[in-house]
Protein backbone atom coordinates (compact mmCIF):
# COMPACT_ATOMS: atom_id res chain seq x y z
CA UNK A 1 0.00 0.00 0.00
CA UNK A 2 1.87 3.43 -1.11
CA UNK A 3 1.78 5.91 1.74
CA UNK A 4 -1.14 8.50 0.09
CA UNK A 5 -3.16 5.26 0.33
CA UNK A 6 -2.14 4.96 4.06
CA UNK A 7 -2.88 8.34 5.04
CA UNK A 8 -6.75 8.55 5.43
CA UNK A 9 -6.89 5.65 7.26
CA UNK A 10 -4.12 6.88 10.25
CA UNK A 11 -6.28 10.18 9.95
CA UNK A 12 -9.25 8.18 10.33
CA UNK A 13 -7.42 6.18 13.19
CA UNK A 14 -6.45 9.23 14.74
CA UNK A 15 -9.50 11.02 14.77
CA UNK A 16 -11.00 7.99 16.38
CA UNK A 17 -8.63 7.93 18.97
CA UNK A 18 -8.85 11.66 20.03
CA UNK A 19 -12.78 11.30 20.36
CA UNK A 20 -12.42 7.98 22.43
CA UNK A 21 -9.98 10.23 24.69
CA UNK A 22 -11.83 12.82 24.75
CA UNK A 23 -14.84 10.63 25.89
CA UNK A 24 -13.36 9.14 28.32
CA UNK A 25 -12.03 12.76 30.31
CA UNK A 26 -15.81 14.02 29.71
CA UNK A 27 -17.08 10.35 31.18
CA UNK A 28 -14.21 10.26 33.83
CA UNK A 29 -12.13 13.15 35.15
CA UNK A 30 -15.20 15.64 33.91
CA UNK A 31 -18.23 13.79 34.34
CA UNK A 32 -20.43 15.31 37.53
CA UNK A 33 -20.17 12.81 39.63
CA UNK A 34 -16.73 12.68 39.76
CA UNK A 35 -16.26 16.40 40.08
CA UNK A 36 -18.79 15.92 42.92
CA UNK A 37 -16.66 13.76 44.55
CA UNK A 38 -13.28 16.05 44.70
CA UNK A 39 -15.34 18.94 45.67
CA UNK A 40 -16.58 16.78 48.56
CA UNK A 41 -13.32 15.09 49.31
CA UNK A 42 -10.29 17.06 48.49
CA UNK A 43 -8.97 16.82 52.03
CA UNK A 44 -9.70 12.90 52.73
CA UNK A 45 -8.32 12.27 49.16
CA UNK A 46 -5.03 13.97 50.16
CA UNK A 47 -5.01 12.56 52.71
CA UNK A 48 -5.48 9.17 51.51
CA UNK A 49 -2.73 9.44 49.15
CA UNK A 50 -0.44 10.68 51.79
CA UNK A 51 -1.01 7.55 53.57
CA UNK A 52 0.16 5.65 50.61
CA UNK A 53 3.16 7.52 50.43
CA UNK A 54 3.95 7.03 53.88
CA UNK A 55 3.48 3.16 53.25
CA UNK A 56 6.27 3.51 50.53
CA UNK A 57 8.44 5.35 52.77
CA UNK A 58 8.59 2.10 55.39
CA UNK A 59 8.22 -0.92 52.29
CA UNK A 60 11.39 1.07 50.83
CA UNK A 61 13.08 1.73 54.38
CA UNK A 62 12.68 -2.50 54.79
CA UNK A 63 14.09 -3.32 51.35
CA UNK A 64 16.68 -0.48 52.33
CA UNK A 65 17.60 -2.49 55.10
CA UNK A 66 17.55 -5.80 53.46
CA UNK A 67 20.39 -4.82 51.41
CA UNK A 68 22.07 -3.66 53.70
CA UNK A 69 22.32 -6.64 55.83
CA UNK A 70 22.59 -9.27 52.87
CA UNK A 71 24.89 -7.29 51.23
CA UNK A 72 27.78 -8.06 54.26
CA UNK A 73 26.58 -12.17 53.99
CA UNK A 74 26.83 -12.16 49.98
CA UNK A 75 29.67 -9.73 49.62
CA UNK A 76 27.07 -7.75 46.92
CA UNK A 77 24.14 -5.79 47.11
CA UNK A 78 21.34 -8.22 46.20
CA UNK A 79 19.49 -5.03 45.31
CA UNK A 80 20.20 -2.67 42.03
CA UNK A 81 17.33 -0.12 42.56
CA UNK A 82 14.01 0.27 44.35
CA UNK A 83 11.64 2.93 42.62
CA UNK A 84 8.18 3.95 43.53
CA UNK A 85 4.78 5.51 42.57
CA UNK A 86 1.71 6.20 43.50
CA UNK A 87 -0.70 5.89 40.93
CA UNK A 88 -1.60 8.81 38.88
CA UNK A 89 -5.41 9.92 38.84
CA UNK A 90 -5.55 9.08 35.23
CA UNK A 91 -4.65 5.18 35.74
CA UNK A 92 -6.87 5.02 38.82
CA UNK A 93 -9.97 6.31 37.29
CA UNK A 94 -9.63 3.56 34.26
CA UNK A 95 -8.75 0.59 36.38
CA UNK A 96 -12.10 2.04 38.51
CA UNK A 97 -14.29 2.56 35.58
CA UNK A 98 -12.33 -0.90 33.72
CA UNK A 99 -13.60 -2.80 37.53
CA UNK A 100 -16.66 -1.24 37.77
CA UNK A 101 -15.83 0.32 41.31
CA UNK A 102 -18.02 2.84 42.62
CA UNK A 103 -16.79 6.21 43.46
CA UNK A 104 -15.87 6.17 47.08
CA UNK A 105 -12.54 6.34 48.77
CA UNK A 106 -13.54 3.26 51.18
CA UNK A 107 -14.31 1.54 47.85
CA UNK A 108 -11.07 2.51 46.01
CA UNK A 109 -8.91 1.78 49.49
CA UNK A 110 -10.87 -1.77 49.32
CA UNK A 111 -10.68 -2.72 45.61
CA UNK A 112 -7.53 -0.80 44.50
CA UNK A 113 -4.11 -2.91 45.55
CA UNK A 114 -1.77 -1.23 43.78
CA UNK A 115 -2.27 2.89 44.34
CA UNK A 116 1.19 2.70 46.48
CA UNK A 117 3.53 0.97 44.25
CA UNK A 118 7.48 -0.25 44.83
CA UNK A 119 9.52 -1.71 42.50
CA UNK A 120 12.85 -3.53 43.55
CA UNK A 121 15.25 -4.12 40.62
CA UNK A 122 17.24 -7.84 41.88
CA UNK A 123 20.64 -8.44 40.48
CA UNK A 124 20.17 -12.22 39.95
CA UNK A 125 16.06 -14.43 39.82
CA UNK A 126 17.43 -15.82 43.23
CA UNK A 127 18.05 -12.54 44.70
CA UNK A 128 14.21 -12.10 44.20
CA UNK A 129 12.95 -14.82 46.18
CA UNK A 130 15.55 -14.58 49.02
CA UNK A 131 14.39 -11.02 49.05
CA UNK A 132 10.63 -11.48 49.02
CA UNK A 133 10.74 -14.49 51.53
CA UNK A 134 12.57 -12.17 53.95
CA UNK A 135 10.67 -9.55 53.37
CA UNK A 136 7.11 -11.30 53.55
CA UNK A 137 8.77 -13.21 57.04
CA UNK A 138 8.40 -9.58 58.69
CA UNK A 139 5.97 -10.03 61.81
CA UNK A 140 4.21 -6.23 60.68
CA UNK A 141 3.91 -7.56 56.67
CA UNK A 142 0.90 -9.00 55.86
CA UNK A 143 0.23 -10.78 52.28
CA UNK A 144 -2.85 -10.37 50.39
CA UNK A 145 -1.61 -11.47 47.36
CA UNK A 146 1.24 -13.16 45.17
CA UNK A 147 1.28 -13.29 41.68
CA UNK A 148 4.45 -15.24 40.36
CA UNK A 149 5.03 -14.13 36.79
CA UNK A 150 8.85 -15.39 36.71
CA UNK A 151 7.09 -18.93 36.94
CA UNK A 152 4.20 -18.54 34.90
CA UNK A 153 4.60 -15.65 32.84
CA UNK A 154 2.12 -13.46 31.16
CA UNK A 155 1.50 -14.03 27.21
CA UNK A 156 3.30 -11.02 26.22
CA UNK A 157 6.08 -12.66 28.03
CA UNK A 158 6.36 -10.15 30.63
CA UNK A 159 8.23 -11.37 33.75
CA UNK A 160 8.31 -10.31 37.45
CA UNK A 161 7.09 -11.40 41.05
CA UNK A 162 3.89 -9.09 42.14
CA UNK A 163 3.17 -9.30 45.91
CA UNK A 164 0.25 -6.97 47.59
CA UNK A 165 1.02 -6.58 51.05
CA UNK A 166 -0.37 -4.79 53.81
CA UNK A 167 1.91 -2.79 55.82
CA UNK A 168 1.30 -0.28 58.61
CA UNK A 169 2.00 3.16 59.18
CA UNK A 170 2.18 4.69 62.52
CA UNK A 171 0.48 8.03 62.64
CA UNK A 172 -0.14 10.77 65.67
CA UNK A 173 -3.19 8.70 67.16
CA UNK A 174 -3.76 5.81 65.38
CA UNK A 175 -2.00 2.70 63.19
CA UNK A 176 -3.80 2.41 59.51
CA UNK A 177 -2.74 -0.92 57.39
CA UNK A 178 -2.23 0.41 53.95
CA UNK A 179 -1.68 -1.48 50.82
CA UNK A 180 1.04 -1.14 48.38
CA UNK A 181 1.72 -3.64 45.45
CA UNK A 182 5.47 -4.56 45.40
CA UNK A 183 7.20 -5.86 42.06
CA UNK A 184 10.55 -7.96 42.01
CA UNK A 185 12.13 -8.01 39.16
CA UNK A 186 15.96 -8.80 37.60
CA UNK A 187 17.70 -6.11 35.72
CA UNK A 188 17.01 -7.88 32.35
CA UNK A 189 13.13 -8.05 33.36
CA UNK A 190 13.23 -4.73 33.64
CA UNK A 191 14.98 -3.81 30.65
CA UNK A 192 11.95 -6.25 28.83
CA UNK A 193 9.49 -4.38 30.29
CA UNK A 194 10.05 -1.03 30.17
CA UNK A 195 10.90 -1.62 26.56
CA UNK A 196 7.78 -3.54 26.05
CA UNK A 197 5.75 -0.83 28.20
CA UNK A 198 7.09 2.11 25.70
CA UNK A 199 6.22 0.24 22.57
CA UNK A 200 3.52 -0.94 23.27
CA UNK A 201 1.46 2.35 23.73
CA UNK A 202 3.35 3.97 20.66
CA UNK A 203 2.04 1.55 18.11
CA UNK A 204 -0.55 2.10 16.35
CA UNK A 205 -0.19 -1.00 13.50
CA UNK A 206 -2.33 -3.13 11.59
CA UNK A 207 -3.45 -6.05 13.36
CA UNK A 208 -0.93 -8.76 11.74
CA UNK A 209 2.00 -6.27 12.02
CA UNK A 210 0.95 -5.86 16.00
CA UNK A 211 0.90 -9.82 16.39
CA UNK A 212 4.51 -10.06 14.49
CA UNK A 213 5.93 -7.67 16.83
CA UNK A 214 4.31 -9.37 19.96
CA UNK A 215 5.75 -12.71 18.48
CA UNK A 216 9.38 -10.87 18.60
CA UNK A 217 9.00 -9.10 21.98
CA UNK A 218 8.01 -13.20 23.56
CA UNK A 219 10.68 -14.24 21.89
CA UNK A 220 13.06 -11.63 23.43
CA UNK A 221 11.90 -12.45 26.81
CA UNK A 222 12.64 -15.69 26.32
CA UNK A 223 15.92 -15.10 25.80
CA UNK A 224 16.34 -12.65 28.22
CA UNK A 225 15.34 -15.41 31.21
CA UNK A 226 18.39 -17.71 29.37
CA UNK A 227 20.89 -14.52 29.92
CA UNK A 228 19.08 -13.96 33.52
CA UNK A 229 20.07 -17.98 33.97
CA UNK A 230 23.31 -17.97 32.61
CA UNK A 231 24.74 -14.90 34.65
CA UNK A 232 22.64 -16.75 37.59
CA UNK A 233 25.45 -19.56 36.88
CA UNK A 234 28.09 -17.97 36.50
CA UNK A 235 27.18 -15.86 40.05
CA UNK A 236 26.80 -19.58 41.54
CA UNK A 237 29.80 -21.23 40.36
CA UNK A 238 32.37 -17.72 41.84
CA UNK A 239 30.25 -18.19 45.30
CA UNK A 240 31.04 -22.40 44.93
CA UNK A 241 34.87 -21.59 44.14
CA UNK A 242 35.08 -18.86 46.88
CA UNK A 243 33.19 -21.23 49.59
CA UNK A 244 35.88 -24.09 48.76
CA UNK A 245 38.72 -21.55 48.94
CA UNK A 246 38.09 -18.90 51.14
CA UNK A 247 40.34 -16.40 51.49
CA UNK A 248 42.76 -15.63 54.42
CA UNK A 249 41.29 -12.84 56.30
CA UNK A 250 43.22 -12.57 59.17
CA UNK A 251 45.58 -9.34 59.80
CA UNK A 252 48.74 -10.95 61.55
CA UNK A 253 50.08 -8.48 63.96
CA UNK A 254 46.82 -6.49 63.96
CA UNK A 255 44.78 -8.20 66.56
CA UNK A 256 41.01 -6.85 66.69
CA UNK A 257 40.21 -5.06 69.32
CA UNK A 258 38.72 -7.07 72.23
CA UNK A 259 41.16 -9.60 71.23
P1 LIG B 1 0.84 1.35 36.29
O1 LIG B 1 0.19 2.03 37.40
O2 LIG B 1 1.16 2.23 35.13
O3 LIG B 1 2.02 0.51 36.74
P2 LIG B 1 -5.18 -6.37 39.42
O4 LIG B 1 -4.43 -5.18 39.95
O5 LIG B 1 -4.73 -7.66 40.04
O6 LIG B 1 -6.64 -6.20 39.47
P3 LIG B 1 -3.78 -5.97 37.02
O7 LIG B 1 -3.68 -4.49 37.15
O8 LIG B 1 -3.99 -6.50 35.62
O9 LIG B 1 -4.92 -6.53 37.90
O10 LIG B 1 -2.52 -6.61 37.71
P4 LIG B 1 -1.20 -7.26 37.15
O11 LIG B 1 -1.33 -7.71 35.75
O12 LIG B 1 -0.77 -8.26 38.15
O13 LIG B 1 -0.15 -6.07 37.23
C1 LIG B 1 -0.30 -4.87 36.57
C2 LIG B 1 1.04 -4.18 36.50
O14 LIG B 1 2.06 -5.11 36.15
C3 LIG B 1 1.07 -3.12 35.42
O15 LIG B 1 0.72 -1.89 35.94
C4 LIG B 1 2.51 -3.14 34.94
O16 LIG B 1 3.32 -2.38 35.82
C5 LIG B 1 2.87 -4.59 35.08
N1 LIG B 1 2.55 -5.41 33.89
C6 LIG B 1 1.64 -6.39 33.81
N2 LIG B 1 1.64 -6.95 32.59
C7 LIG B 1 2.57 -6.31 31.86
C8 LIG B 1 3.07 -6.46 30.50
O17 LIG B 1 2.63 -7.30 29.71
N3 LIG B 1 4.06 -5.60 30.12
C9 LIG B 1 4.58 -4.66 30.96
N4 LIG B 1 5.56 -3.88 30.50
N5 LIG B 1 4.13 -4.50 32.24
C10 LIG B 1 3.15 -5.31 32.68
P5 LIG B 1 -0.33 -0.99 35.14
O18 LIG B 1 -1.69 -1.55 35.39
O19 LIG B 1 0.10 -0.89 33.72
O20 LIG B 1 -0.32 0.39 35.81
Amino acid sequence: MSQEENTPLSEALENTLSTVQEDFVRESIMSDSFLDFVEQNTKPIDQLFAYYRCAIMEVETKFNVLDESLSVELDRNPIENITSRVKSVDSLLRKMKRKNIPLTLSAIEENINDIAGVRVICSFPDDIYEIANAFLSQDDITLIARKDYIKEPKLSGYRSLHLIVEVPIFLKNEKRNMKVEVQFRTIAMDFWASLEHKLHYKHDLPPERAKALADELRECAEQIELLDLRMQAVKNEIVTYNEENPKDTSFPGFPLIGE
